[in-house]
């Protein structure tokens, strides 16, 4: 797909300057390297295919070429409290959802925090990073992959979750920077939004499992077990636990899984 489409899908967007790599390491590492070097606010780095491509506490996302979408937006806070930084994630998996719905009549939806499902598959995974001076919030990089053709979804060997593709969902090939442009859209409109009540609702009406008894596990292997019943004002998961209580678990490295 020449670099020229991909212009003229985001030409109604106003980004000051898109960057395009046919390959590169992790556009989320250029995008970090570039707003360090001035980027401006809606810079975006597009790749056609990563070869380090990364994903949450140093697991790796593949991007093959050719088939998937893999782009990272540097933000630049009008509010740089760290405290909203935990929801720069969800912004990205709402915009996603959004844009497939709307372009496709899908149904997606997001698995706290960070996860976009279709039937409950993971078909796009977000990675939002900050780059800081000293104790000042510079910027935020929101990365974004999106499985998009069927040679996109890695062996199942080599994932910890069920994965698919949005051409799967659709069932015929879909144009891929249309997807993009969409997605950035429904970015930009939410961005300002994210302490509203809106956002959450928006959020919270598209949360996969609630209802449903989930496993929270955090990276010392700790376990929970509850009953997910939605989302708080800070965008905390709650649960309730078997003797009935509530607890909220904030965004951290934190991995949801349906109980089976
Ligand atoms: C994520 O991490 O899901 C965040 C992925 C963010 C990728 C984007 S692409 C553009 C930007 N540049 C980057 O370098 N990164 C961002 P996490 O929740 O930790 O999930 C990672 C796990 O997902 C891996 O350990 C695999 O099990 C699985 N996985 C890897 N590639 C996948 C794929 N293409 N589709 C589905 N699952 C995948």
């Amino acid at each position: 797909m020449p670099e020229s489409d991909l212009d003229q899908a985001l030409r109604h967007l106003g980004l000051p300057e898109v960057r395009f790599y046919s390959k590169t390491g992790s556009t989320n590492q250029d995008a970090l390297d570039w707003a360090a070097q001035g980027a401006p606010d809606l810079a975006l780095v597009v790749a056609d295919h990563q070869t380090l491509g990364r994903g949450r506490l140093g697991r790796q996302w593949f991007t093959p070429a050719g088939s998937a979408l893999a782009f990272s937006l540097i933000l630049r806070p009008d509010d740089p409290q760290p405290a909203l930084l935990p929801l720069y994630s969800p912004l990205g998996a709402l915009g996603v959802a959004l844009a497939l719905e709307r372009v496709y009549g899908l149904q997606p939806q997001i698995k706290w925090p960070n996860d976009v499902l279709l039937n409950n598959r993971k078909v796009c995974g977000i990675l939002a990073e900050a780059l800081w001076q000293g104790d000042a919030l510079q910027a935020v990089v929101l990365g974004i992959g999106i499985n998009v053709a069927p040679s996109s979804v890695p062996p199942a060997d080599q994932i910890l979750f069920p994965a698919t593709c949005v051409e799967e969902a659709v069932g015929k090939p879909i144009h891929r920077w249309h997807l993009l442009a969409e997605a950035l859209k429904s970015i930009l409109q939410w961005r300002t939004q994210l302490t509203s009540s809106d956002f959450l609702q928006a959020w919270q009406k598209r949360l996969a499992y609630r209802d449903q008894m989930v496993r929270l596990e955090n990276p010392g292997g700790e376990i929970f077990e509850g009953r997910l019943l939605g989302l708080n004002s800070y965008g905390h998961l709650r649960l309730q636990m078997n003797d009935g209580s509530e607890q909220a678990f904030s965004i951290g490295d934190l991995k949801l899984r349906p109980c089976s």
